[in-house]
């Protein structure tokens, strides 16, 4: 190999690096990527992924072609002592009509079905087995269920292969709704109604997030999906619709603080002007609806696991947790927002 050609030795390190480059590309592809779309769990996110695999070897093809081209001319035509200067080529027709026809061909067989994914994804649901209404606020997630009576939040629950028919609005501005797994993006536009529908297939928990730019914690804008079997979502179903109390009276407890923290949230601690619990005369509506909070796994769209720490800590800096929220710190003593916190886990 001590041929004494000029560079071959130069080209060491740039081969060391390329494969220590590679290995570090190809580490990263391993792992449980919640939010990947090349995971899909429903009808529509399968059709979607298939466009894109199809897509994907075409752009393969292409990438091989040309780059081995510009390599073979590379290392053919490099410039060598001694040897003669290539001659330049102009003009070939049979070439030009051959780097015509084939990207516009290639063209045709991404577009064509480019436009029937479309049109597929964009038809009507095909049936509607769970109408949700989802409203989408500055930073949280409002899930309203007509049929069933029931209103929630930033915890979506469907039962799996029933089709889920969403109607998507925004209470304040553009928000977009996006479950990688099961379906594509689609933004909550102020002043009118989009539709998005898909059918999940497997049971299991999927995040998803906003994915539309929408003010200071967007980011910390996200949701579950929960695709239960059919009668972990009746249960699920019949829990929410049912209010929590009936009249004005508290439900009975043991628990000293649970309600102690009933009377900070209805008296001292103003919560009902902003929060709604069915059942009891708390009907504000800037906030997230509280029936049955004590049953969701998070708080604050996702961003806190719900315990009674998280709870405390979210009554006594919500700004800190989440900046710019909407959420107003109300002033409580450690001791109220722990009597607070009780009382709202007791909310199942
Ligand atoms: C000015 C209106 C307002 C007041 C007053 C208010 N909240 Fe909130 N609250 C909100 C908003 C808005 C959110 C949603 C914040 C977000 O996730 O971006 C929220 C979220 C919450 C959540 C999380 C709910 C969920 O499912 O994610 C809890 C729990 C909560 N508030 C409890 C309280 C308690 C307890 C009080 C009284 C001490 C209170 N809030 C007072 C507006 C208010
Ligand atoms: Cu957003």
């Amino acid at each position: 190999m001590t041929d004494g050609r000029p560079g071959y030795r130069g080209h060491r390190p740039i081969l060391v690096f390329a494969a220590l480059a590679i290995t570090l590309v190809a580490a990263a592809c391993g792992g449980d990527f919640p939010q990947s779309s090349l995971r899909p769990q429903s009808d529509v996110a399968r059709e979607i992924d298939s466009l894109f695999r199809g897509i994907f070897w075409w752009a393969m093809g292409v990438l091989v072609v040309v780059e081995g081209a510009l390599v073979v001319a590379i290392i053919r035509f490099r410039e060598r002592p001694g040897a003669e200067k290539p001659k330049p080529v102009h003009g070939n027709t049979a070439l030009e009509i051959a780097w015509t026809l084939a990207p516009a061909l290639i063209l045709i067989f991404i577009g064509v079905p480019t436009m029937i994914t479309l049109w597929r994804v964009d038809r009507p649901p095909p049936s509607s087995d769970i109408r949700v209404e989802v409203i989408g606020h500055q930073w949280w997630w409002e899930f309203n269920y007509p049929d069933l009576g029931v209103t929630t939040a930033n915890e979506l629950h469907v039962p799996v292969g029933k089709t889920v028919d969403l109607r998507l609005k925004s209470a304040d501005v553009v928000h977009s709704f996006w479950f990688p797994r099961v379906a594509g993006k689609r933004d909550l536009v102020p002043g009118t109604e989009n539709q998005l529908w898909f059918t999940p297939d497997s049971v299991g928990v999927y995040p998803g997030q906003c994915a539309e730019f929408c003010g200071t914690s967007h980011a910390l804008m996200g949701m579950l999906l929960f695709v239960d079997t059919p009668e972990e979502f009746e249960r699920w179903a019949a829990r929410e619709a049912s209010p929590q109390e009936s009249g004005a009276e508290p439900r009975p407890s043991d628990d000293p603080s649970v309600l102690a923290g009933r009377e900070v949230f209805f008296g001292a601690g103003g919560c009902i002007s902003c929060h709604a619990i069915r059942g009891t005369p708390a009907a504000g509506i800037l906030g997230p609806d509280l029936t049955h909070v004590g049953s969701r796994s998070t708080i604050a769209a996702g961003v806190l696991d719900n315990t009674p720490d998280n709870l405390v800590r979210w009554i006594n800096e919500p700004h800190d947790v989440k900046p710019g929220n909407l959420m107003l710190d109300m002033g409580l003593s450690d001791e109220q927002a722990r009597q607070v916190s009780a009382y709202l886990l007791s909310l199942e």
